[in-house]
């Protein structure tokens, strides 16, 4: 060390001294069973060696505790908070307790009916052969879809023919009805926004070759003649499959824990700012039970 920067180091020892000792004094203060079991001690030789007798450095006497310190900090002073101003609330509190009345009928009611879309998918022996349930089911499930009715089952001819009736003047009718027909098939019924134009577009076009990347067909199948999956083409005719394969009491109602996380209007126990902006911009009424609650304020937020 050069002579120069050891004048400085000595200018400046007290001051690091000084400042040693207070963090060690606010260290001690802190771990009051450390500080009994350690000898009473003024000083901190911080320039002890290894060699040295050692002493602990945390060996200084905590500084007294300032009577003051016990003291609680005073409290904050409440600023009033200004009332927000919301016009319509007691016709959202109204709409809200219809609309708990109508859900403790139906489990399954969604305030948008739109969710309640629902489409008839079924998975081809190939896929049940090819050990692709799973991986078809949680795509429907992973994008939020809400399944509501499924069974493992084989179809006799009869059905299978009634299903694909308006394909009987194909050349592949009879081969596709064999195939459908070898092994066991998964009908299912899932719920959810657009259900029927997702569902198709999730399964990509009916020829796996010109099926894109990223869809259901596109990544699992080659062949169009077992192309894993059918999917419901329109809402007529997911109506007609879905009463074709399923009678009303397979079909599940209930409401899914996840629903107020997919849809933006499923929202029960939150509270959205009185004037939220995103219900001034539907121009829908709000989904609201009591605005005063700001239990969940983080996510008012964040919508
Ligand atoms: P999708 O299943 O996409 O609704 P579709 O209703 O026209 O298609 O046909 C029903 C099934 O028939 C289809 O999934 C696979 C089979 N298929 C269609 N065209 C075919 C072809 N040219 N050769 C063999 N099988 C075919
Ligand atoms: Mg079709």
């Amino acid at each position: 060390m050069s002579a120069l920067a050891m004048e400085s180091f000595w200018l400046n020892k007290s001051a690091c001294d000084d400042a040693e000792r207070a963090y060690y004094e606010k260290l001690s203060g802190c771990k009051q069973t450390e500080e009994k079991s350690s000898p009473a001690s003024d000083e901190v030789d911080l320039f002890a060696s290894d060699d040295e007798a050692t002493e602990a450095p945390v060996s200084v006497k905590p500084a007294p505790k300032a009577k003051a310190e016990k003291k609680p900090e005073a409290a904050p002073k409440k600023v009033a908070a200004e009332a927000p101003t919301w016009p319509n609330k007691a016709e959202c509190n109204d709409a809200e307790t219809k609309f708990q009345e109508e859900l403790s009928k139906n489990p399954g009611a969604l305030r948008n009916k739109a969710y309640e879309e629902r489409t008839f998918i079924m998975l081809k022996p190939d896929a049940v052969q090819r050990g692709l349930v799973g991986e078809i089911m949680d795509r429907f499930e992973s994008r939020g879809f809400k399944l509501v009715a499924c069974k493992f089952m084989a179809a006799s001819k009869e059905l299978l023919m009634t299903h694909y009736s308006d394909l009987s003047k194909k050349g592949f009718f009879p081969e596709l009805i064999r195939y459908m027909a070898s092994g066991p098939v998964v009908p299912m019924v899932w719920e959810g926004l657009n259900a029927v134009k997702q569902g198709r577009m999730m399964l990509g076009a009916t020829n796996p070759k010109d099926s894109d990347p990223g869809t259901i067909r596109g990544d699992l199948c080659i062949d169009v003649g077992r192309n894993v999956i059918h999917g419901s083409d329109s809402l007529e005719s997911a109506a007609k499959e879905i009463a074709l394969w399923f009678k009303p009491e397979e079909i599940s109602q209930w409401r899914s824990a996840q629903v107020e996380w997919c849809y933006e209007e499923e929202e029960l126990a939150t509270a959205p700012a009185p004037v939220a902006s995103h219900q001034v911009r539907a121009g829908q009424s709000s989904v609201c039970s009591d605005p005063w609650d700001t239990s969940h304020s983080a996510r008012q937020v964040l919508i």
